[in-house]
């Protein structure tokens, strides 16, 4: 029986107060599908969404979240292959044309007429959640609803970053903000796709977190190091630097320092979105270490399938703590002041 109304975090404008009130619950459109939410991860990307922080404006009144897994409830006429029952994934791509350049050729992310969870429609903080059926990722029915959660932003986002990167098993990558819901996913994908991890963020918790849970073999604490280029060097073996490095913190200066202690051939892989932050490297040393810099955008949805498999297999252990969906305010709080190692997973039904 699904009900008319559900509770649900509503801001009405951008900055201002959260609202945990109750709401309609919307019906699917014919390609669409009506998803029971059971838990939603909140991503920084949510904190960007409430703080207008990006040069793209959001829905309004918003229901941020696109971290969402649930189970589908009903669906719309055109929907053939997706079942009332099935668990799936909200991610971030709620919805895309395909039938455009980039969708034809599985770069759903880059369509230039996206939905996306939490910011240009409703998104998954909200007990029913609405979900292009094409594009919900699909769930097997053994995972726990509540620690799939953080891979449906910050796991698929992080391995397509690594395959990005293209560092190969036995090389070096640099995660930078290893400690947050994307960097402490990043570790696990990349031990698990054989390469050796440098993490990079602050704090004991978060280094006792990256050292002994994660997988890293070596921590820089950016905020102690008076030298993080020299000490991310010196991590790897020959003191020429990682292979590769993933940039997945909220703050400018990693996204200057990365190219200076990036390995020559090696690639910097653009993650993070702070506000207002730019891509700053000396031409020289780019020139003559022949290094590449690129962004990377969450994934498509076989990169969401595969990264759901590596969960499946065992390989992904998600670092999470729960909370209910009223809480939100407090999460928001705590990941401003960077005090999150890991992710916050929301249970929708407190
Ligand atoms: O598709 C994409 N490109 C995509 C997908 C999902 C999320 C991009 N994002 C973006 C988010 O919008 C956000 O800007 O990735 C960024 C990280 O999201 P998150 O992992 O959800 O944020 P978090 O949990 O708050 O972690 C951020 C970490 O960065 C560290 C913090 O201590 C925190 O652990 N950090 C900061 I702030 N400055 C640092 C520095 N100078 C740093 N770590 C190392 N060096
Ligand atoms: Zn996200
Ligand atoms: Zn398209």
């Amino acid at each position: 029986q699904i009900p008319k109304e559900q509770w649900a975090q509503v801001i009405e404008k951008t900055g201002g107060p959260l609202q945990y009130r109750k709401i309609p619950v919307a019906q699917p459109g014919p390609d669409e599908v009506l998803v029971n939410i059971k838990y939603s991860g909140v991503c920084h990307t949510d904190l960007h969404a409430w703080q207008g922080d990006w040069p793209l404006a959001t829905k309004m009144p918003l229901v941020g979240g696109h971290e969402g897994a649930g189970i589908v409830v009903a669906r719309g006429e055109l929907v053939e292959d997706v079942q009332i029952g099935d668990h799936v994934g909200i991610k971030w791509l709620n919805g895309s044309c395909l039938a455009c350049d980039f969708c034809q050729q599985s770069d759903e992310p880059l369509c230039p007429k996206p939905q996306l969870s939490g910011y240009t429609v409703d998104g998954t903080f909200q007990e029913y959640c609405i979900g292009k059926a094409a594009h919900v990722a699909r769930i097997p029915k053994e995972l726990p609803l509540d620690a799939i959660a953080p891979v449906l932003c910050a796991g698929i986002t992080v391995y397509k970053g690594l395959k990005e990167s293209g560092a190969k098993p036995g090389q070096w990558v640099a995660i930078v903000g290893a400690g947050g819901g994307l960097g402490s996913l990043a570790q696990q994908y990349a031990k698990a796709m054989g390469l050796r991890t440098i993490a990079i963020d602050t704090g004991d918790e978060k280094k006792e977190m990256c050292l002994n849970t994660m997988g890293a073999e070596h921590f820089v604490d950016f905020s102690k190091s008076s030298n993080v280029v020299k000490d991310v060097q010196a991590a790897t073996p020959d003191g020429l630097g990682p292979h590769a490095v993933l940039l997945v913190a909220v703050n400018e200066k990693p996204f200057q320092q990365a190219a200076e202690y990036v390995r020559p051939r090696g690639t910097v892989v653009c993650i993070g979105m702070p506000a207002g932050a730019y891509l700053k490297a000396p031409v020289f040393e780019s020139v003559v270490k022949m290094i590449t810099i690129k962004g990377s955008y969450v994934g498509n949805r076989q990169d969401s399938a595969e990264a759901i498999d590596f969960f499946a297999r065992g390989l992904i252990k998600s670092p999470f703590k729960t909370v209910g969906l009223s809480e939100l305010p407090s999460v928001y709080e705590k990941m401003q002041k960077g005090e999150i190692a890991g992710r916050y997973v929301l249970d929708t039904t407190k």
